[in-house]
């Protein structure tokens, strides 16, 4: 048995544990981060990498910048690629004229966790929480042993414990479709992103770094990520992204292949007793759009804030209110990655059902080709959350 002496309990370091963290270490707030991983696991862990304008606000204003500021790339332009031809979106000039910073979360997590231990923070390693105590701040370790605060965050992913302790309506959605996840060690192989609607299926590419390229193809659900060799996995992105029209792409090995379903699920509410969720813990959201990072970080500072009010100032309503004020932006977010997913596949077969839809998604894709208002809808969503 053992007590801490901090007041938030934070579990798992991912950007969502660790912005919370380096927020609340600002504020004078006493904090313990546990994190199941050892801190290299967490700190060569590769996922996102594209930061939209409240992402890069949030982290600027909380001096956890200079990194990204350092090293990050500016992105503000995207191609959509089909049989319809290609056409290209340079959003910077669209909707609220805002754009991406491309920075491997890796790199984001790293910086964050030499910022939060800078700040006086505490961050235990490989050690799992079993269960948490929503009612006394209590987290149960799998040793046995027993922590607790004032409140605790939930910040333990989509895979947690933190959300077990919730008794919430969970609303699950399974799009049905899964993507292959990879990454090639290959500068990329054009400045925009880009987004190949194809009869195989979906292809996407996207910059990570001056070497790193992420890649995308739509595969069916239960794919084997080893079943292709790096050429087939090559052959298959030149021709979904019809490379022979539009220029080859800059090929090298694959360092990183997985499979990742398109699912979404939203807690409602993400608070129970002195317990708060904050990222993939409260809400999976489809890689789709690039908005998961975005939202972790996004419900860190509310978070952050509303905790710094409670335990500083001695005014409750913020945290009683934190539910109210990040699901409704949850929910933005999930619209138009279930409006992205959409628009970027349609269904096989030559069935007059799978044509309709297959027709509307052209339909769709048209517009967004020819309509300033359309651009604007999609620009100000796409970066916003
Ligand atoms: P994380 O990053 O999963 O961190 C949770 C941490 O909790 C630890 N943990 C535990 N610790 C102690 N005890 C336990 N019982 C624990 N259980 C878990 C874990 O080890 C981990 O360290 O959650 P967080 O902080 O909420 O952050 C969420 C983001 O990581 C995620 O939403 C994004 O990576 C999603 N995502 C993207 N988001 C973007 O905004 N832009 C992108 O470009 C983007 N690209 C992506 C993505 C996710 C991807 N995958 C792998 C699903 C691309 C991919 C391929």
């Amino acid at each position: 048995m053992s007590t801490s002496s901090a007041d938030v309990l934070i579990c798992g370091a991912g950007p969502a544990g660790l912005v919370l963290g380096n927020i609340l270490r600002a504020e004078g707030i006493r904090c313990l981060i546990v994190e199941r991983q050892s801190r290299a696991h967490v700190e060569s862990r590769t996922r996102a990498g594209f930061l939209a304008a409240n992402s890069v606000r949030i982290l600027s204003e909380n001096g956890l910048a200079e990194g990204l500021h350092t090293n990050g790339q500016h992105h503000d332009t995207c191609v959509f690629r089909g049989d319809h031809g290609e056409f290209e979106l340079k959003y910077s000039g669209l909707g609220r004229g805002e754009i991406h910073t491309v920075y491997p979360q890796q790199d984001l997590v790293r910086d964050l966790i030499a910022e939060f231990l800078n700040r006086g923070g505490e961050i235990r390693f490989a050690t799992e929480v079993q269960e948490i105590d929503p009612h006394d701040a209590a987290l149960l370790l799998a040793d046995g042993s027993r922590l607790t605060g004032r409140f605790v965050a939930g910040c333990d992913g989509q895979r947690g414990v933190s959300r077990q302790a919730v008794p919430a309506q969970v609303y699950h959605w399974d799009h049905g479709i899964s993507w292959f996840a990879l990454l090639a060690q290959a500068p990329p192989s054009m400045a925009a992103v880009m987004y190949a609607i194809h009869p195989n299926g979906f292809a996407g590419h996207m910059a990570r770094t001056a070497t790193i390229t992420r890649y995308y193809l739509q595969v069916p659900p239960g794919f084997d990520p080893d079943a292709w060799s790096d050429k087939e996995i090559w052959d298959e992105l030149h021709v979904r992204m019809r490379a022979d029209q539009h220029g080859e792409l800059r090929t090298g090995p694959f360092v990183e292949r997985r499979v990742v379903d398109m699912t979404s699920h939203v807690m409602d509410p993400i608070q129970h007793g002195t317990l708060f969720l904050a990222g993939d813990a409260a809400s999976l959201i489809s890689p789709s759009a690039a908005k998961g990072a975005n939202l972790a970080l996004m419900a860190a500072e509310v978070l952050a804030r509303a905790l710094a009010t409670q335990i500083n100032l001695g005014d409750a309503q913020p945290l009683i209110r934190y539910s109210a004020e990040v699901l409704p932006r949850i929910w933005r977010a999930q619209e138009f990655s279930h409006w992205m997913i959409d628009l970027l596949h349609g269904p096989f077969g030559n069935d007059s059902d799978s044509v309709f839809l297959r027709s509307l998604q052209r339909a769709r894709l048209e517009s967004l080709r020819d309509s300033r208002a359309h651009q604007d809808f999609f620009a100000e969503n796409y970066i916003g959350v």
